[in-house]
């Protein structure tokens, strides 16, 4: 049974955060998930601050165990749900897209675990020094907004440089990707792409469908232009986006205009002209099946593929 930090600081039994996908992440897979012994979260991009509080009180009605909030700091309301998770006792916060810098005090002092998301070590340092309990280092191959490197040299490089415990993300889909997120020196993982095949997970069946269709090449980063670089599933819209950024007669408010809503159309509506956020692994996404069996192959598969490798190694 692998050990870590990070399980005896959250009180969980597995390693494994679920990604707090933007309006996916709710309170009925973060439940399931944390159900299963790894930490559920909920993200705070959903239909305002009072949608989010409200799965908040339904994740506590479904779970007894450990949960968190993911907290979007490029939300227009990333200063409410900031508030918002202090009100409702939430103990457990992991924030993306930018520096939460500012709300560690306040979160610090109301005795919240704080696990920011970082995609280099510069901002990994400042949040180790502002007080973060751990980060969450996360590579270029995850769904959705996406920084510029990727996990295999991201995370060793974090770990080397800080003290608290460092959890990988990106890429990581199984029991080998989880192996060599600990082999790289990750005290947990944290898997977006793979839970949206999850029964409790309540995007859209055609979101679902697509990711059991993807394969290996099957997605695509746009929004580079825009200073937001998002990996989604190759499909007309994020086609014609990525069209439209390399026009140079497309102005850039058009382009915001077209991709507006975009996530919630997909998640929602399974809308064809909606963004499918996916990670590159969703090539590897065969099955529907209970959030519950997900951590647990995780888990038991990462413990199966290094005891065989180290048989290997001992040859
Ligand atoms: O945040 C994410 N992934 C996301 S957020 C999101 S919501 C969305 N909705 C509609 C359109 C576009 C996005 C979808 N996916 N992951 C965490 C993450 N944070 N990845 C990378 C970073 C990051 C990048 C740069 C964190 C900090 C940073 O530096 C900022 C600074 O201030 O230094």
């Amino acid at each position: 049974m692998v050990k870590s930090r990070i399980c005896e600081m959250l009180g969980i039994r597995y390693p494994v955060f679920q990604g707090g996908m933007a309006w996916v992440a709710d309170a009925s897979l973060a439940a399931a998930v944390s159900n299963a012994g790894g930490l559920g979260l909920i993200s705070s991009i959903n239909a305002g601050t009072e949608a989010v509080r409200n799965e908040v009180r339904k994740c506590r009605e479904m779970t007894d165990k450990p949960f968190g909030v993911n907290i979007m700091l490029q939300a227009p309301n990333a200063e409410e749900i900031a508030h918002m998770v202090i009100e409702e006792g939430v103990k457990i916060i992991t924030t993306g897209a930018g520096s939460p810098a500012k709300y560690m005090s306040m979160w610090k002092e109301a005795g919240i675990k704080v696990i920011p998301v970082v995609a280099s070590v510069a901002l990994a340092l400042k949040m180790q020094q502002a007080g973060a309990d751990a980060v969450v280092a996360e590579g270029a191959e995850s769904g959705g907004h996406v920084g510029e490197l990727h996990t295999m040299s991201l995370v060793p490089q974090v770990v080397d440089a800080l003290n608290i415990p460092v959890v990988a993300a990106g890429g990581i889909c199984d029991g080998r990707g989880a192996a060599a997120a600990f082999m790289l020196g990750a005290e947990a993982i944290q898997v977006g792409t793979r839970f949206l095949s999850a029964q409790e997970c309540n995007v859209h069946p055609e979101y679902k469908e697509k990711i059991l269709k993807a394969t290996d090449i099957s997605t695509i980063v746009t929004g580079k232009s825009l200073g937001h670089p998002v990996r989604s599933l190759k499909t007309p819209f994020s086609k014609t986006f990525a069209k439209m950024e390399n026009d140079p007669s497309v102005s850039q408010e058009d382009i915001l205009a077209f991709g507006s809503g975009a996530l919630r159309k997909a998640v929602q509506e399974g809308d064809r002209n909606g963004s499918y956020m996916a990670g590159e692994c969703a090539g590897m996404v065969r099955k529907i099946e209970p959030a519950k069996e997900i951590v647990e192959d995780l888990i038991l598969g990462a413990e199966k593929v290094i005891a065989e490798t180290a048989a290997r190694f001992a040859l």
